[in-house]
């Protein structure tokens, strides 16, 4: 198994190679791949050094899986040229995600539909990802008629750039600007670009990968997605109206079972999801689980997850886990 990780060098592709040990996702050769500003520098990982080499090399390599993040342009490119060595190609971009020919893959809800024909596979936007996964078994069980969602998104899911802005903010320096805003003490209602409807991109991808993971157009779901300065997890507060009615009980029991989901609900307590309590974890967490009363069938609950983990390169590699564990790759 010769396995490329395309992008190693960024901040999605360092938690990548991170997940691939923490699940022991089995290799027998690995090729970190940058841009050619990184080609020929080493890299440590598991104990080895490895030379970073570029695109063109990777593919004369031919890898048996490339899990790729290094932005929607190198992925609308290359992935094809990989895909066309016999490369099953992983794509954390957004550049293949709508099209209908490709997969869009949470393994959890989906993973199964996979077959031999699928050589580039999307991976999903990381706040739809948690969303869907907290989800998935309460839809299996009430049915969704209609989703209602507000995020509170980590600077972590902008890049190093946006990092740095908020640390060197937080430090009286003058920073380089990722936002078109201070963002430290400061909370923006924009995400990605602006779009003709007065909606930001990324509250579209959450609109539609929605509808596209559950495979039903009729899923309503509208959302407001907004930067906070956090690392550690995106989260989210999310209200969803089901087609039946249900008891918290019940709906706390079917959380409590999903895979990949831990219940964190006991506010008595004070326990409940927090984004310093979700760095660097591989699940998705639930709680403030209630009843919204001001209309039937309908649940509030707040869910947060590492958007570089299971956001990002956690679910990527579980959808490599997947493709060796079905045969379609050996
Ligand atoms: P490099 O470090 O050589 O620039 P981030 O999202 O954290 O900014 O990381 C982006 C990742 O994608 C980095 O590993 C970066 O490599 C890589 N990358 C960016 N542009 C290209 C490109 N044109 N070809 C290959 N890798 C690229
Ligand atoms: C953010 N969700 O937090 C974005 C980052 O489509 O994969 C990931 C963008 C994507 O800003």
């Amino acid at each position: 198994m010769k396995l490329a990780i395309v992008g190693a060098t960024g901040l999605v592709g360092g938690q990548m190679l991170k997940v691939v040990e923490d699940l022991n996702f089995h290799f027998d050769e690995l090729l970190l791949v940058a841009s050619a500003r990184s080609a020929g520098k080493q890299m440590e990982f598991m104990g080895k050094s490895h030379t970073i080499v570029t695109l063109e090399q990777a593919v004369e390599a031919r890898p048996d899986i490339a899990i790729f993040s290094a932005g929607g342009s190198t992925s609308l490119e290359w992935a094809p040229k990989f895909a066309a060595v016999g490369c099953r190609v992983v794509d954390n971009s957004s550049a293949w995600r709508m099209d209908p020919g490709k997969k869009l893959v949470v393994p959890e809800i989906n993973g199964d539909e996979l077959t031999a024909e699928d050589y580039i596979i999307a991976n999903p936007n990381c706040s739809t990802i948690q969303m869907v996964l907290a989800l998935c078994d309460l839809r299996k069980r009430y049915g969704i008629k209609r989703i209602v969602v507000s995020t509170y998104q980590s600077v972590t899911g902008s890049g190093k750039k946006a990092v740095d802005q908020m640390m060197a903010e937080r430090a009286g320096e003058t920073p380089d600007m990722a936002y078109p805003h201070k963002i430290d003490l400061n909370v923006l209602p924009h995400i990605d670009v602006f779009q003709e409807n007065g909606y930001t991109k990324e509250e579209m991808k959450m609109i539609l990968e929605t509808k596209k993971i559950f495979n039903d157009e009729n899923i309503a779901v509208t959302a407001t997605t907004v930067r906070i300065p956090t690392m550690g997890g995106h989260s989210e507060s999310i209200n969803v109206e089901f087609n039946e009615d249900f008891t918290l009980e019940e709906v706390r029991e079917i959380v409590a079972n999903t895979a990949g989901v831990i219940l964190e609900d006991d506010p008595q307590n004070n326990v409940y999801p927090m984004p310093l309590n979700a760095h660097n974890k591989n699940e998705v967490f639930v709680g403030r689980l209630r009843r919204d009363e001001s209309q039937p069938n309908t649940l509030n609950m707040w869910c947060v997850a590492d958007n570089l983990r299971k956001g990002a390169a956690t679910n990527a590699v579980q959808i490599a886990q997947k493709l060796v564990d079905s045969g379609i790759v050996s």
